[in-house]
């Protein structure tokens, strides 16, 4: 399976609990109706047939409606952002506009896209400066369940709002509108009036540590809201995990269901929705399809704690009993691995706090310890902390490469290989579904195979955005 060993679930028991104060965890009333997701497409297309996105300060209430705003930065002043919704194959056009007061840039995470529109500020493209705009303009090749994001300074950027859908619909979709909820969950950290606490984004104890933790979770920027189903009716639930850091462990009993895809990618057959098929990490997404019994209502309950938070739920209505449709959404043809011809290469990760440190190399030469107080860089992969002049490797077009990854670090991580989707590979030499970011437990090691058959500089990272801050980030080049 993706998320391995069970030694993964071992060290978030330990290491990640949820710290929520008294007043956030009183505070379990449902909030709100039942909701449409989505903002449509089209909202503010310009004449050029750009839909126009504005990055911004806005003031937006987080927690229940009579506590305070927080300030967050938002796409066109939602949470989330726009919903994009393409059919496979047609083109995505973007112009994003920086209202911000820093640089930002728009990553589309999990799209096998054109290099220079992946939106990584420093490595894909100059960050978009204040005032300033950029156009993004390609081709969606893959259907499913994705999304965007912020690209500069991530860990502060998403960790404000900076993030919306992007969904991109089968040839022939199985599910209609009133059947496709998009869910993007996402993990913020408030203080003791309910507002997000900005004084400790980019606090070193986070960056060492797990992440940024938070104590809160929203759904679609909503505090516990609450969905109207009807029984017997097949849903397609799409979960996507916004959190900076958070890995976010579903109980599978609340909401049932089976899993159709993961990271955007649907499977060939569906398959049950196990506690360790809801285990999210950050940037990951999991497709649901869910059938509603009568007189049962569902809900998304965290587990990972020793607490049971429930943060969403679906009032199931009506008496109709049903069963699963016919068929799934046809699985995208992604150019497939030849395991048997692959070039190993081994990913090394070191750093962060009550691991190994290790020898450690930032911007050219030796982190000593006040460096890394002053840099912030914790974490290397094989040494070496955060972007460098040099890839980590290089890959001719078409080649297959088994990327052996050895966590020899004291927490788990999430990373993110961007352009591609990759197979895991288990020990029998088995491979598991495509992924576009993997899970790997503290101590262990993860393999995953792909064909980089995407030429260009593509970002390979933790998306932990901390950890991605502190030097878990490296680049990889195809040619
Ligand atoms: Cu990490």
């Amino acid at each position: 399976m993706v998320t391995g060993s069970s030694g993964l679930t071992e060290t978030r028991k330990n290491d990640f609990r949820f710290t929520r104060r008294k007043l956030l965890a009183g505070a379990a009333g449902f909030a709100g109706g039942a909701m449409i997701p989505g903002s449509g497409f089209g909202t503010a297309h310009a004449a050029d047939g750009f839909l126009e996105i504005t990055a911004g300060p806005a003031q937006y209430k987080l927690y229940k409606d009579d506590a305070a705003a927080s300030d967050l930065w938002l796409y066109d002043g939602g949470l989330p952002g726009p919903e994009i919704r393409v059919r496979r194959g047609e083109r995505v056009k973007v112009r994003l506009i920086n209202a911000l007061e820093e640089a930002t840039s728009i990553h589309w995470h999990g799209v096998r896209i054109d290099n220079a529109m992946d939106g990584v500020s420093g490595l894909t493209q100059d960050p978009v400066p204040p005032g300033g705009t950029f156009e993004y303009d390609f081709v969606a090749p893959d259907a499913g369940t994705y999304w965007y994001h912020a690209h500069n300074k991530s860990w502060n950027q998403v960790g404000r709002g900076l993030y919306g859908p992007l969904i991109v619909e089968e040839d022939d979709p199985v599910f209609d509108r009133d059947h496709d909820l998009m869910l993007i969950m996402d993990d913020w950290r408030l203080n003791d009036e309910g507002r997000l606490d900005t004084e400790s984004f980019g606090a070193l104890m986070d960056w060492a540590h797990a992440g940024r933790l938070g104590n809160w979770l929203t759904v679609n920027g909503k505090s516990s809201p609450s969905f109207a189903l009807k029984a017997g009716e097949a849903y397609r639930i799409r979960l996507v995990n916004a959190s900076n850091a958070r890995v976010l462990e579903l109980d599978p009993d609340s909401i049932g269901g089976q899993v159709i895809g993961y990271d955007g990618q649907v499977l060939t057959a569906a398959e049950q929705a196990t506690a360790e098929a809801l285990v999210i990490g950050p940037a990951q997404r999991v497709d649901l399809m869910v059938v509603p019994e009568a007189g049962r209502d569902l809900a998304l309950v965290e587990v990972s704690t020793r607490e049971r938070f429930a943060f969403a739920e679906f009032k199931v209505t009506g008496e109709g009993k049903g069963k699963p449709p016919a068929r799934l959404p046809l699985a995208n043809t992604l150019p497939a691995p030849d395991l048997s011809n692959a070039t190993r290469v081994v990913l090394d990760m070191t750093g962060g706090a009550m691991g190994q440190m290790g020898p450690m190399r930032y911007k050219g030469r030796e982190l000593t310890q006040d460096d890394m107080r002053a840099t912030g860089q914790v974490w290397a992969f094989n040494g070496i902390a955060n972007v460098g002049e040099q890839p980590l490797f290089e890959a001719a077009r078409g080649e297959t490469v088994l990327l052996e990854t050895v966590n020899n670090t004291a927490w788990p991580h999430a990373i993110h290989l961007h352009g591609h989707h990759f197979r895991t590979v288990g020990a029998d030499g088995s491979l598991g579904p495509w992924r576009d970011t993997f899970l790997i437990g503290r101590e262990e090691t993860v393999k995953v195979v792909f064909q980089a058959d995407n030429p260009g500089k593509w970002l390979l990272h933790c998306h932990m955005l901390e950890h991605a801050a502190a030097g878990m980030t490296t680049w990889i080049r195809v040619t």
